[in-house]
């Protein structure tokens, strides 16, 4: 709701829109149709009132001078950038007629969708898109950039995505952060961590990397990358061993708990510690600590999903809690998303109109193969016209030259919903302007907490700038489509999609709680959502899907496409999220976002350095058969933030702020993971020398 302070003086509720856990609650002050100031929504529960670097300098964004704000036609060659300004008829004008001959020769699945998270507010990020596409008989979007492994993997154990309450991580004693940067990628999760800890409650972060969370944690336990399953299985060993067991829970609550012995029976302290390259030690104190400190709460995110058996990680990890009861308490339990609670309170299935639909199962297309996809000449149809929108996937899909050399196609038709010439942007044929959050309404619910948050349009749209529903909208216009469905309006989407909600509430206050109990304990009483309601600690299924019915520690060396110990490509890869002012690749293409951060780098141990004679700070050129970077090194002198073996570039810079337009995605597998849907882009093998 807004309110007017002083004369001619708003102040509008919104809701961070960003792909980011926290979906923070902030109130723009508007004077005289221009947003003045932006800043943290101070009632908001979660959030508090505090933004975060990436979105401190907001307006900076919407006001940049480099915004897109007209439509643009290609003038030069792909990729060069050149456009002129067109008008929005000319611009719809020409698309429409290309999806129309498109379709004619080659059918509408010859259209390809690729949308990712730009916005993840409720119809912003998927509404009439999906009416659109469906109408239209494009190809199916399939597969996910994020969290598809994760959901999966624990889903695998728990028979539903459903997790403990993020901010009851307050009353944990014992915090493991598991695969997670916190205090870079969920920040206000940290208050709640802090309060723990002021209670006493002890911080372990588990993580090849010595993060700025690591940092700060009480316990750091650094095991080589993807061999967390082993850790884990040790973990169970010793709680099985020393009967640090929640013997009730496991009898009432969940199956396998025998073949789980037999299984974690060789899983010696010993064995896991020489897979995982840390001390017996560190494995025992951790399996005392989690058997015997209580509430324990387990706290994971993406991290570890982006590996070919991510999907291991989050079956074996949600398999810990069963063990020891940590689901029955207040503070303990796991939680990676709680996006899934938001369909008690949220429909979105209302967005999909099966009588848009030309009546056929559309052929699914992987957005996280894009590049194979736009490079495959045996694809039947081809994809010949290409629409992205919320995305920028020259820079976030792995394997990026090869999408390059998919996006150059001449009988390719690219089009490009965007704020900014982004990478990809520059390979379009047609670009949309599309608008910022304080321009549009939406409704952002969170899988980092539990409330759904309302965004009220602070300001109109820059420019000739459109919400992405608008541009959906014209363009069925412009295809000469009628159906109503096509054409429905933003409240009217939003209120259709919204239940049991007070929406009064939701647009007064900014947020409102999702309907769901205070002490959310989804597992506390078991109540899982398997064939027997039980947790899966076996899970017979599996084997017909290609898995260990087993939580099973399945060796790296199994890599298809890049196979660990080989003499060309020695170093493994890691491109992990880094910079606080940097949200994937928003933000990295703005002066006081970029600027601060330096430029991109390739870390790597002092052992590695010296034997190929680097120093800290002298010029690089990371490569493998998929692609090259120029970059800067940082050598760990002191050892110990990266260890052999291991080199990492940060993800997020974009093109234009590299030496050579390339950025870290020119290197990554893009091998699928085994199940789920996911990408194993950190299975990637490298080689670094001096230039
Ligand atoms: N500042 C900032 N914040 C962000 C983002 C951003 O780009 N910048 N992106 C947002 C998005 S889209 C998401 S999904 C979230 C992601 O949030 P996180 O999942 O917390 O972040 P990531 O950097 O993807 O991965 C977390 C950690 O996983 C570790 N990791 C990788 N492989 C393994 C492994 O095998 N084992 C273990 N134990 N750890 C491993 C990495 O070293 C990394 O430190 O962050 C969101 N927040
Ligand atoms: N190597 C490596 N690669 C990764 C990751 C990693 O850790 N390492 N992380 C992965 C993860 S977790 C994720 S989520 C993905 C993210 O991948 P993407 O979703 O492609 O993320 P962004 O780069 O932020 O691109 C979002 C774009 O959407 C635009 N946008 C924002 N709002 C709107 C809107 O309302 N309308 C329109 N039309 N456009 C809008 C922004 O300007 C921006 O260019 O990257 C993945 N890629
Ligand atoms: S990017 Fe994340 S932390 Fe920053 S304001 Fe948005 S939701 Fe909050
Ligand atoms: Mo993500």
């Amino acid at each position: 709701m807004s309110s007017s302070t002083h004369e001619g003086s708003r102040v509008v509720l919104g809701t961070c829109h960003h792909d980011c856990p926290d979906s923070c609650g902030w109130e723009v002050t508007v004077e005289g149709g221009v947003a003045v100031k932006m800043r943290g929504n101070a009632q908001h529960p979660y959030s508090q009132g505090e933004l975060c670097p990436k979105v401190n300098r907001f307006l900076d964004r919407v006001y940049s001078p480099d915004r897109i704000l007209y439509p643009l036609i290609r003038t030069g060659v792909k990729g060069t950038g050149e456009f002129r300004q067109a008008t929005w008829d000319e611009a719809l004008h020409l698309v429409a007629s290309r999806v129309h001959e498109v379709s004619v020769e080659f059918g509408g699945e010859a259209i390809m969708p690729w949308g990712s998270a730009g916005t993840q507010g409720l119809i912003q990020m998927n509404s009439l898109d999906r009416r659109f596409f469906a109408m239209v008989g494009a190809s199916r979007q399939v597969d996910s950039l994020c969290g598809a492994t994760a959901m999966v993997g624990s889903t695998l154990t728990l028979g539903s995505p459903l997790a403990n309450d993020p901010m009851d991580i307050e009353f944990a004693q014992l915090i493991l952060l598991w695969g997670t940067n916190t205090r870079l990628a969920n920040r206000h999760l940290w208050p709640f961590i802090e309060k723990a800890r002021a209670n006493g409650a002890k911080v372990v972060v588990i993580d090849p990397l010595r993060t700025m969370t690591a940092e700060a944690a009480d316990v750091f336990i650094q095991p080589l990358p993807g061999t967390d399953v082993a850790l884990m299985l040790a973990l169970m060993h010793i709680l099985i061993r020393d009967e640090l067991l929640d013997v009730d829970y496991i009898t009432q609550y969940t199956e396998g708990f025998d073949e789980l012995k037999e299984q974690v029976s060789q899983w010696t302290p010993a064995r896991a510690a020489k897979v995982c390259g840390i001390s017996i030690d560190e494995i025992e104190t951790l399996a005392r600590d989690y058997g015997t400190i209580k509430p324990a709460f387990i706290r994971s995110l993406i991290g570890a999903e982006h590996r070919e058996h991510g999907i291991m990680f989050f079956r074996t990890l949600t398999c810990l809690p069963m063990l020891t009861g940590a689901w029955r308490h207040k503070g303990g339990g796991f939680s990676r998303s709680v996006g899934s609670y938001a369909a008690t309170n949220v429909d979105d299935s209302v967005f999909d109109v099966p009588s848009l639909d030309v009546g056929k199962v559309r052929r699914p297309l992987s957005m996280n193969r894009l590049g194979r996809v736009l490079n495959d000449a045996t694809l039947a149809p081809p994809v010949k016209m290409l629409f992205v929108y919320n995305g920028n996937p020259l820079v976030t899909a792995p394997n990026a030259e090869l999408i390059r050399r998919g996006l150059e196609r001449e009988d390719l038709f690219t089009v490009v919903s965007e704020q900014f010439m982004t990478d990809t942007a520059k390979y379009a044929d047609v670009i949309f302007p599309a608008c910022t959050q304080i321009e549009q309404i939406d409704v952002v619910p969170s899988w980092g907490h539990l409330y759904v948050g309302w965004n009220h349009q602070a300001i109109q749209p820059l420019g000739e700038s459109v919400a992405n529903t608008e541009l959906w909208r014209r363009l069925s216009a412009a295809c000469g489509f009628t159906e109503p469905e096509l054409f429905e309006d933003d409240e009217s989407l939003l209120t259709s999609a919204l239940h049991d909600l007070d929406i009064e509430k939701l647009k007064a206050d900014g947020f409102v709680r999702l309907s769901l109990p205070v002490d959310l304990l989804p597992y506390a009483n078991g109540g899982f959502e398997t064939a027997s309601g039980k947790a899966m600690l076996i899970n017979h299924g599996l084997p017909a899907v290609g898995l260990p019915a087993l939580p099973t520690y399945l060796a790296g060396e199994e890599m298809a496409a890049d196979p660990t110990g080989q003499a060309q490509y020695p170093l493994s890869l890691m491109s992990p999220k880094t910079h606080v002012r940097f949200l994937n690749s928003t933000y990295s293409n703005l002066p006081h976002h970029a600027t601060p951060e330096g430029e991109m780098f390739c870390e790597l141990d002092l052992v590695d350095a010296t034997q190929r004679g680097i120093a800290d700070g002298d010029r690089v050129r990371v490569f493998n058969q998929r692609g090259e970077l120029n970059v800067v090194a940082r050598v760990a002198v002191n050892g110990g933030r990266v260890r052999p073996g291991l080199v990492v570039v940060p993800f997020g810079w974009v093109g234009d702020r590299t030496k050579d337009t390339k950025t870290v995605n020119a290197l990554t597998n893009d091998l699928m993971a085994t199940y789920g849907g996911g990408v194993s882009y950190y299975d990637t093998q490298v080689q670094v020398e001096k230039i």
